[in-house]
C-alpha cells in the first residue's frame, strides 16, 4: 500500500511568504503528499486570508487550515501536527516551515527512491557536503558548525544541522509523543536531536538549500546560544534531563480548529 504523507506548514506572520511555499505544491511533488495542512500559530497579519485565497483557487490541491487555540510556538505546533498525523492514521510527516526558505523539492529524491522508510527521520541539513546556503553570514555559519559539532560530540553521532525547516518524521516514532514536554518555542528541535540519542532513533540528515531573503527571523541569537549550551551541557551530564518538562507553561492538550 502507499504511504500516506503529511505536509505540514507551520506559519506565524508569513502573509508574503506563504504563497510561495504554497506555490511549491506541484504535481511533482503532489504526487507523493496525500494532504497538507497550513498550522496558524495565530498570525496576527493576513495570513489566514492568503492561505484560504489560495485554496479557493487550487481546489485540486488537498490543502486544510488550521488555527491554534492560544500562540503555542514553533514547537506547539509541531505537537499539534503530529498528534493531528497519528490521529489521522498518517505513515510520515514532512515539516516544511512557512516562511519560504526552504524547496520541498530538495526532498523529492528521499521521496522518489524511498529513502525515508530506511530512517525514523530524515532531517534537512543545511550545513552538509551538498548544502546550499543563500544570504547567511560567515558568522552564522560558522556558529552552526561550532554548535553542530557539539552536539555531535554529546550524542556521539555526526550532525549536520540543529533544526532546518525541512525535515521528515516517521511517525511511528512519535506516538508515544516524547516529545510532549519539550520547548514550546524555536527549541523544540534541540531537544529532538538529543531526544534521537536517548530514545536510539535512527536520523539520517540530507543535504538541502536555505535562503534568508524578505524572512525575519525570530531566532535572538545570544540568547537562544545561552539556553542551547545550557540544555546540552545538563544533557551531557545526566542524559535523563531529557524527561523534564521544558516548558514555560504547561498544557494539557495542544489543539487546532479546522477553519477550512
Ligand atoms: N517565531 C515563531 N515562528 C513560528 C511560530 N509559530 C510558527 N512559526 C513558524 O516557524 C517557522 C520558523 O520560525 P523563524 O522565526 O523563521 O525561525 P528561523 O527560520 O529558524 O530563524 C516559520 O515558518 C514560522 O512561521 C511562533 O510562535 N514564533
Ligand atoms: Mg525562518
Amino acid at each position: 500500500m502507499k504511504d500516506r504523507i503529511l505536509l505540514f506548514i507551520p506559519v506565524y506572520n508569513c502573509e508574503n511568504q506563504i504563497i510561495r511555499v504554497l506555490g511549491q505544491l506541484d504535481s511533482d511533488i503532489m504526487k507523493y503528499i496525500s494532504e497538507v495542512i497550513v498550522v496558524n500559530n495565530r498570525s496576527t497579519d493576513n495570513t489566514e486570508e492568503v492561505v484560504t485565497g489560495f485554496m479557493d483557487k487550487h481546489g485540486d490541491i488537498p490543502v486544510k487550515l488550521l488555527r491554534n487555540k492560544e500562540n503555542y510556538g514553533l514547537g506547539g505546533s509541531h505537537k499539534v501536527a503530529f498528534k493531528y498525523a497519528a490521529d489521522n492514521g498518517f505513515d510520515h510527516v514532512i515539516v516544511l516551515h512557512g516562511d519560504d526558505q526552504g524547496s520541498l523539492s530538495d526532498f523529492e529524491p528521499v521521496l522518489r527512491t524511498g529513502y525515508y522508510k530506511k530512517h525514523d527521520c530524515i532531517l534537512g541539513a543545511r550545513f552538509m557536503k551538498g548544502s546550499r546556503l543563500k544570504g547567511y553570514s560567515a558568522f552564522r555559519t560558522f556558529g552552526n558548525y561550532i554548535f553542530d559539532f557539539l552536539f555531535a560530540f554529546v550524542v556521539r553521532k555526526k550532525i549536520y544541522d540543529l533544526g532546518s525547516g525541512l525535515n521528515m518524521y516517521s511517525v511511528e516514532m512519535l506516538k508515544d509523543e516524547f516529545y510532549k514536554a519539550f520547548p514550546d518555542n524555536l527549541m523544540f528541535n534541540y531537544c529532538m536531536i538529543l531526544a534521537s540519542e536517548y530514545y536510539g532513533h535512527d536520523i539520517s540528515f540530507f543535504p538541502v538549500s536555505w535562503r534568508e531573503e524578505d524572512q525575519v527571523s525570530n531566532v535572538k541569537l545570544t540568547d537562544q546560544a545561552f539556553k542551547v549550551l545550557k540544555i546540552l551541557f545538563s544533557y551531557y551530564s545526566d542524559p535523563s534531563v531529557i524527561l523534564e518538562d521544558y516548558r514555560d507553561k504547561v498544557i494539557d492538550s495542544y489543539e487546532a480548529e479546522i477553519i477550512k
